[in-house]
């Protein structure tokens, strides 16, 4: 990468992308300035820090003055690259880069990347977990949280680098060049900011366009979208789910997985006997992250002892507790329409459905049969209600709830002995929560208090 020394740098968005960017940027040398919508007070304790770096702010807009100034714009991944002041940077030929293509440009060890719809935290850090038991050291990163700017300010360097990146982080990449990319899977979301599916799966698709021939691309072979980007990529295919001919990959065998020849060696099994993680959906998961592993360097051994380990993560079709006999389960994380669906399939037997929030214009109609087949309530809650009973509502008991805590306490009221209730919204959390783990926390606390109440 150029030297920034005393270049004008312009951050957007400040949020703990830009924090992290600003505070590498300035240990550069570059002359930083940070711009956000939000005003000050929103935007504590970024904003404070910020101030004491003595790095300029510019609150409340985004001027076409200060745009215009700047030598680089570095862009936030929650800012679109069709915003006013960016088409303007685009326009005027000032480079827009965003913080994974920033951070991209001073990593020098093997980046794995890992995008897809719905799957890709449990598979970044079942990935990251896989690497660590294989004796690496890793660092995990991207969209699950960290900005991957902050390994890129790191001294001490780990051996592999494993990167959740998001469709919004892959719209302002160049040249990142992950050495192994994962795409789990490709469904309707993110449609208040996308024109199209069309248009959101082609951002998917941009994590590949920088691989060559002498790297890997993890891929699920029953996708359409993804069968379809398959023949343009450059970088060796590792397929898992569905495999034709002579492709290479993994095969899901209801207790195990069988795993391609590798670096030489033979094929190897893993065992899905002992794994926490439910669900077909985490079957795929568990194949992705160990094809990803495997081409990392990683040994079978370490493979298995980090799944055997791994405990799922939180509001991922996370267990909560059994009241009555009847079981509680938080899935705040399932965000988008198909999220829910895979959580459906992940029960045999009735489940009372919370649903709703903020619509993000996903197709719920995906849903019915699954509905038909084993929801014995469905409650909606927020802003999305009146969609989501209008397109679902008549395959199943269908009522509304003023809140979560309402939506709880109904459905302890109707569940019978040996039901599920799911708390699986298919929205945003925004319309009454800051976040997911908000919500998912919100409806735990109620669970738990019905059963402190019940004992
Ligand atoms: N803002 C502007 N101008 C705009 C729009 C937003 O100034 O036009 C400002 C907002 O006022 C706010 C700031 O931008 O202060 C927020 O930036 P951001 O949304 O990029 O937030 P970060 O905290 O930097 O978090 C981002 C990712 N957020 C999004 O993509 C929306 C985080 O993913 C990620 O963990 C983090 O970078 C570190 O890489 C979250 C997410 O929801 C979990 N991701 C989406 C998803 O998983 O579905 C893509």
């Amino acid at each position: 990468m150029e030297d920034l020394k005393n270049r004008h740098i312009l951050v957007i968005g400040l949020g703990r992308s830009g924090f992290a960017a600003a505070r590498f940027l300035t240990g550069l040398g570059a002359v930083v300035t940070v711009t956000d919508m939000a005003d000050e007070e929103k935007l504590a304790p970024f904003s404070t820090k910020i101030r004491e770096m003595g790095v300029r702010m510019e609150l409340g807009e985004h001027r076409i003055e200060t745009v215009e100034g700047s030598d680089m714009i570095v862009l936030s991944p929650g800012v679109s690259h069709k915003t006013k002041p960016v088409r303007y940077a685009f326009e005027k030929g000032i480079p827009v880069l965003g913080e994974i293509e920033l951070a991209a440009r001073f990593i020098q060890e093997p980046i794995i990347a890992i995008t897809g719809t719905n799957g890709k935290t449990t598979t970044t850090q079942l990935t990251a977990g896989m690497l660590e038991h294989s004796g690496f050291k890793v660092f995990a990163g991207g969209n699950i949280g960290t900005p991957l700017i902050e390994y890129a300010g790191l001294k001490e360097k780990a051996d592999r680098v494993v990167a959740e990146v998001s469709s919004f982080q892959l719209d302002t990449i160049e040249k990142f060049r992950p050495h192994i990319s994962v795409l789990l899977n490709v469904t309707e979301d993110h449609l208040d900011r996308y024109e199209s599916f069309a248009e959101y799966a082609k951002s998917k698709a941009r994590i590949f366009i920088n691989q060559t021939e002498n790297d890997y691309a993890v891929l699920n072979g029953s996708d359409p979208s993804i069968r379809r980007m398959a023949g343009k990529i450059n970088a060796g295919n590792l397929f898992f789910n569905q495999m034709e001919n002579n492709e290479k990959g993994a095969v899901i065998n209801c207790e195990r997985i069988i795993l391609p020849e590798c670096h030489g060696g033979k094929k190897e099994t893993i065992n899905l006997s002992r794994t926490a993680l439910k669900g077909k959906h985490n079957h795929e998961n568990i194949a992705a992250a160990s094809l990803a592993a495997l081409a990392a360097g990683g040994s079978i051994q370490g493979i298995q002892s980090a799944l055997d380990g791994f405990k799922g993560l939180s509001h991922r079709l996370e267990y909560v507790t059994t009241i009555d006999n009847v079981q509680y389960f938080d899935d705040s994380k399932a965000t988008n329409v198909d999220a829910v669906l895979r959580a459906l399939e992940a029960f045999s037997g009735y489940v009372i459905l919370i649903m709703g929030g903020r619509d993000k214009g996903g197709e719920y109609d995906i849903l019915k049969k699954q509905i038909l087949k084993k929801v014995r309530l469905l409650i909606v809650i927020g802003e999305a209600k009146k969609i989501i009973s209008d397109a679902v509502g008549l395959f199943t008991n269908t009522i509304e709830a003023e809140s979560i805590e309402e939506a709880v306490l109904f459905a302890h009221k109707r569940a019978v002995p040996g039901d599920s209730v799911l708390l699986s919204p298919a929205c945003a959390s925004f319309d009454m929560f800051e976040s997911y783990a908000q919500r998912g926390d919100a409806f735990c606390r109620v669970v738990y208090k019905i059963q402190e109440s019940c004992s």
